[in-house]
């Protein structure tokens, strides 16, 4: 199949959720996870309050286009004083991964000390309980594997190695989701479209040929930074290996939401939603101000990564 260049098509009534729509006072909603349940659509968005802290809430469709959004924040920053501190200014950039009929929740704490990844989880998007933080500060962007790798779960976050400045995509591995190790470099920002960072967008979507990983790339430029998105291929059973990296960015900030708002030039999933028929539903937060949707085809995105 000849790989197309441009794999998504945006929502014509995009963005899906701005502030209007959240039925409190806030400055912003953006960057939300998603997943079905119990036949519904839904979102975890990431609402910035009115003093710059984040905070997560539900939105529920039937369609996976109009959302209806909860009454009140589901996830607020803990006041456990064990976990306190390192949430202590927000939870952030939530991502949902579903495994029998557990919902983990990973999402970025972030306190005093730096961004830090944490764990929990739900069954009934009722309660929400708390694992444990994945690693410590500087890292972000983690998302959990739908399955156990070789008997281990697996996570793929974003520490802040290489000098302290260039964020890459490292896996580690966790018996219990409480201990974890065993960390393994799986992508560097190389020049070109993502220089200065990357970082996992949405959890790895399972297909036949491996894991389709999509990633953002950043990059600096005198009118500061371009945030666009990346896909590469993992193998199934060893994803330390990549088998293929898209060579283009495949969706980057275009439209008026996507260049301007409270950062300007950002496009940033958290939530992918694959329908029965393979369509990719990408649910991204747009210039850190609003919520749109893009769609895809599962095939084509994997086509792209092809060596
Ligand atoms: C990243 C994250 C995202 C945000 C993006 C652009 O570092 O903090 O939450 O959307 O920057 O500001």
């Amino acid at each position: 199949m000849k790989a197309k260049l441009h794999p998504f098509m945006r929502f014509e009534h995009n963005p899906i959720l701005t502030r209007e729509d959240i039925p409190y006072p806030c400055n912003t909603v953006f960057n939300a996870a998603a997943c079905k349940f119990q036949g519904q659509y839904l979102l975890l968005l990431r609402i910035e309050d009115l003093r710059g802290h984040s905070h997560l809430t539900l939105a529920r469709s039937d369609n996976g286009y109009h959302f209806e959004v909860e009454e009140e924040p589901w996830i607020i920053p803990t006041q456990d004083p064990e976990m306190e501190i390192y949430e202590r200014y927000g939870v952030e950039d939530p991502r949902i991964t579903q495994m029998d009929d557990t919902y983990f929740i990973t999402y970025t704490a972030y306190g005093p000390y730096g961004p830090r990844p944490a764990i929990g989880y739900t069954k009934d998007f009722e309660a929400f309980e708390r694992i444990s933080m994945i690693s410590a500060p500087d890292d972000k962007d983690a998302v959990l594997f739908p399955e156990k790798i070789n008997g281990d779960y697996a996570v793929l976050n974003r520490p802040q190695g290489l000098g302290g400045e260039r964020g890459a995509i490292w896996i580690t591995y966790s018996p219990d989701l409480v201990y974890w190790g065993k960390a393994h470099l799986i992508l560097t920002p190389e020049p070109g479209w993502g220089p200065s960072k990357v970082g996992m967008c949405t959890p790895p979507i399972k297909t036949p040929e491996g894991w389709l990983a999509l990633y953002h790339g950043v990059r600096e430029t005198g009118g500061g930074r371009i945030y666009r998105i990346g896909a590469m291929l993992l193998d199934l059973e060893n994803p330390e290996k990549v088998i293929g990296c898209a060579p283009n960015f495949i969706f980057g900030p275009e439209f008026p939401y996507e260049r301007t708002g409270d950062v300007p030039n950002v496009v940033f999933p958290c939530g992918a939603i694959v329908e029965e028929d393979n369509t990719v539903k990408l649910y991204y937060g747009a210039a850190d101000t609003c919520i749109a949707l893009a769609e895809g085809h599962l095939e084509d995105l994997v086509a792209l990564c092809k060596p």
